[in-house]
């Protein structure tokens, strides 16, 4: 059964206090803006679109500490998208998360979860997002949100929703990585999660690699989770994103990606994330991040 022909429960979530970076808060509305909706009718997906509510800001929601910037803001919306992308899941749709930065994901994952307790997840990205408090160098909490999943770092994202780890080290696949922090190389090796870098697919190919990605992803699971940083494309064709390194995906690259997991048949949900319009050169990285999302969903030239 092919998980796509589900309505679609688009949820823009205009945040950017995980992040070092404004901008990232930009990215629904750039993405909407870009024409999702219109490839969404194109394909003939059915869809609806449920808005993010923002809600007064209360004293506890401004704390913050240094190695973990914003926590109570993040903490805030984590919870709250949680319960969204949760009864969507109830719902019998796919939610389709639009960051945001990726702290995002710590909500997403942990009310996939509440559904889908063997999930497998694949992870898009320049970077890891597996520092904690301790091994992050920015003391941002976008780049923690994959090791909160897993069950590593502060309490307080590792047990959202009552339950840690969200995810099995077994499932768990990074594609597309190219800089990473000390700290994360130690926790992916401890954790045991599988990292696909550039060197990789310069090597065996993008598809093999997701080959492998998927075939790791959903072995013995219930629904794959894809979640991708758009910073995981080359800057040249995504220069709209906060954190751009250089020597990421080219454009073929990251379609095929994205049909490869529609083919799977498995994918159950997906982020879209930091997508920063303030960044972008003339709308181009939100067209691109509206095109990968119709591949993801079907969309094919024959
Ligand atoms: N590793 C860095 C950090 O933890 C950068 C993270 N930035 C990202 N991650 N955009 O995808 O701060
Ligand atoms: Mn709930
Ligand atoms: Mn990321
Ligand atoms: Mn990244």
């Amino acid at each position: 059964m092919n998980k796509y022909r589900q309505p679609v429960t688009v949820l823009p979530v205009p945040f950017h206090f995980g992040a070092s970076r404004p901008g990232a808060s930009g990215g629904p509305e750039a993405v909407l803006q870009a024409g999702l909706p219109e490839k969404l009718q194109l394909l003939n997906q059915s869809y609806s679109i449920l808005p993010w509510k923002e809600t007064a800001e209360s004293a506890i929601e401004r704390r913050t500490l240094e190695r973990l910037r914003n926590w109570g803001r993040v903490l805030a919306m984590s919870e709250a998208l949680a319960h969204s992308v949760h009864a969507a899941m109830e719902n019998e749709t796919f939610p389709l998360t639009i960051g945001g930065d990726h702290s995002i994901a710590i909500g997403t994952i942990a009310g996939i979860t509440e559904r889908i307790q063997q999930l497998g997840v694949v992870w898009i990205d320049a970077h890891a997002d597996m520092n904690t408090p301790e091994t992050s160098l920015t003391g941002n909490i976008h780049g923690m949100a994959l090791a909160a999943s897993l069950g590593l770092g502060d309490s307080r994202f590792t047990d959202l929703l009552g339950r840690s780890p969200k995810l099995q080290a077994k499932r768990v696949v990074l594609v597309g990585v190219r800089e990473l922090d000390e700290g994360e190389k130690r926790n992916i090796y401890e954790t045991g999660i599988t990292c696909f870098t550039m060197h990789d697919i310069d090597r065996i190919g993008m598809g093999r690699v997701m080959e492998k990605a998927i075939a790791i992803a959903s072995y013995g699971s219930e629904g794959v989770h894809v979640s991708f940083d758009i910073d995981s494309v080359d800057p040249g064709e995504a220069p709209g994103t906060g954190t751009p390194v250089r020597g990421g995906l080219n454009y073929r690259e990251a379609h095929l990606a994205m049909e490869m997991l529609f083919d799977c048949g498995m994918v159950t949900s997906a982020d879209i994330v930091e997508v920063n319009p303030l960044l972008d050169t003339n709308g181009r990285t939100a067209r691109l991040a509206v095109e990968l999302i119709g591949s993801l969903l079907g969309e094919r030239i024959l």
